[in-house]
């Protein structure tokens, strides 16, 4: 049987039983509506499972309460700079200076040492240090346990601004 209705031919098929053309027309369009919907729903679950892990990826990588036992690299480069120049490390963390160039770096925090005294910072409690010679391609390690903020210099490049900043979070 053929129906047509607003210039369109349905086909109404009577095995299925269920009746008027326009209530299977309705039908598909309820159910075509309801994918749409359940998709919706779908990507809107995505979002919010993307934002949470996001949330819990972030909170991992934050400071631990001081407990942190975490490793950073600062590289002195051939151009006369510490990279990255600044960087923030939780309590407890071992920051290790890598000579990466073909010259002779020193790690130093220690106002004593320093041409400008801005150069050599360290919050209160906290020793100063120096790593002396670093030649090409050796390290140094220094690890952080009183928090606050660090500026430090190398000897020979004070003057050149090769100069860091650490802060170490509590
Ligand atoms: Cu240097």
């Amino acid at each position: 049987m053929e129906v047509v209705r607003y210039g369109r031919t349905y086909r109404v098929s009577h095995s299925c039983g269920r009746g008027r053309p326009e209530f299977a027309f309705r039908r598909r369009l309820r159910r075509a509506f309801q994918h749409l919907l359940q998709l919706a729903g779908l990507a809107a679950l995505g979002a919010v499972l993307m934002l949470l892990t996001g949330c819990a990826a972030q909170s991992s990588a934050a400071p631990s309460g001081g407990g942190g036992r975490q490793s950073f690299t600062v590289n002195m480069t051939q151009a006369n700079r510490f990279e990255p120049a600044e960087l923030t490390v939780p309590k407890g963390s071992t920051v290790t200076w890598i000579n990466t160039s073909q010259v002779v770096h020193t790690v130093t925090d220690d106002p004593s040492k320093a041409i400008n005294k801005s150069d050599a910072v360290l919050p209160s409690g906290a020793q100063p240090f120096d790593s002396g010679s670093i030649s090409a391609g050796a390290s140094y390690s220094h690890t952080f346990d009183v928090p606050g903020q660090y500026t430090y210099f190398c000897i020979p490049h004070e003057s050149l601004g090769m100069v860091g900043h650490i802060t170490v979070t509590d």
